[in-house]
């Protein structure tokens, strides 16, 4: 059997999306942005992007440099440099699938990931990997050993910037690999490309293998946002506290305000053993 990705339309009913997550781990949802808001955030970032060099700044790790590519621009916290943004990270396609996935696990979710990335010319490609081994310690780690079924920790959109193509680095994905066992492999057929227009957006678990594709063009940059909910309980993997300032959160509707942190997990998170939201209104 050929692999293959599902492609939905961003009006298409809230089940299908379930669906097509349930039996390939990911899909293409088509108009995912409005014309007016792929312009509008292309414009924002724009003035960013002339600013920055490829490759990682400040790397955590060793390996997070070969992760990230060389040639490829990434910059973070984009609740706090573009508003249109704030109105796409609480598109209904992407928040209806974390109610879906991310509720049975936790009381409530977290924004996990509002990146850029521009693969540019000459990139190889990203390693394969699961976003959520991001989190691979200790009990997620003995559950994967153990073969016991994946608790669904994150959901997550790419977005396409611009037009995604199987020779400027559309992103690699492995449908059905959300079901596989940890040590399974990829064979080369099963690994297919999202390539899709600018404003399309590939939707996929945290448990779904993907990466980066090579950009083997000569002057084309593949530009996406990496925009994602992972469970209330983890630490987000960027630090919203410190990439969206405090003032501009108090502007932000009070979902956002939730999901940037300003909203307990119970005990987690608290501020005076408390509410942290009234850090808002102090
Ligand atoms: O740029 C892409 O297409 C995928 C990036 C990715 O998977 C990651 O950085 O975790
Ligand atoms: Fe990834």
């Amino acid at each position: 059997m050929t692999a293959s990705l599902a492609r939905l339309s961003a009006a298409a009913p809230p089940d299908d999306f379930i669906a097509a997550l349930d039996a390939d781990g990911a899909a293409v949802v088509d108009g995912f942005l409005t014309p007016g808001q792929l312009e509008a955030l292309n414009t924002d970032f724009d003035r960013i992007v002339a600013g920055l060099a490829p490759g990682v700044r400040r790397p955590t790790m060793p390996a997070m440099e070969e992760f990230y590519g060389a040639t490829t621009v990434r910059f973070d916290g984009l609740p706090a440099k573009s508003v249109a943004f704030v109105e796409v990270m609480q598109a209904p396609v992407l928040t209806g699938l974390a109610d879906h996935y991310l509720l049975p696990h936790c009381l409530d979710y977290l924004f996990n990931t509002g990146q850029f990335i521009e693969i540019r010319p000459g990139e190889t490609a990203q390693r394969l990997h699961r976003d959520e081994d991001a989190w691979r310690f200790g009990p997620l780690v003995a559950a994967q050993i153990a073969g016991g079924p994946r608790a669904q920790l994150e959901v997550e959109a790419m977005v396409a910037l611009t037009d995604f193509t199987a020779a400027n680095g559309a992103t690699r994905v492995v449908p059905g690999s959300h079901l596989w066992p940890a040590d399974r492999e990829p064979e080369p057929a099963e690994i297919l490309q999202a390539e899709m227009p600018a404003g399309s957006a590939l939707l996929y678990l945290g448990s779904t293998i993907h990466g980066g594709g090579a950009n083997r063009t000569v002057a084309e940059a593949r530009r996406g946002m990496f925009v994602g909910y992972v469970v209330g309980w983890l630490r987000t993997e960027e630090n919203m506290f410190l990439t969206v300032p405090l003032e501009q959160v108090r502007g932000f509707p009070k979902r956002v305000q939730e999901v940037l942190g300003y909203k307990a997990h119970r005990a987690i998170g608290v501020v005076d053993v408390g509410d942290p939201g009234a850090v808002l209104t102090q």
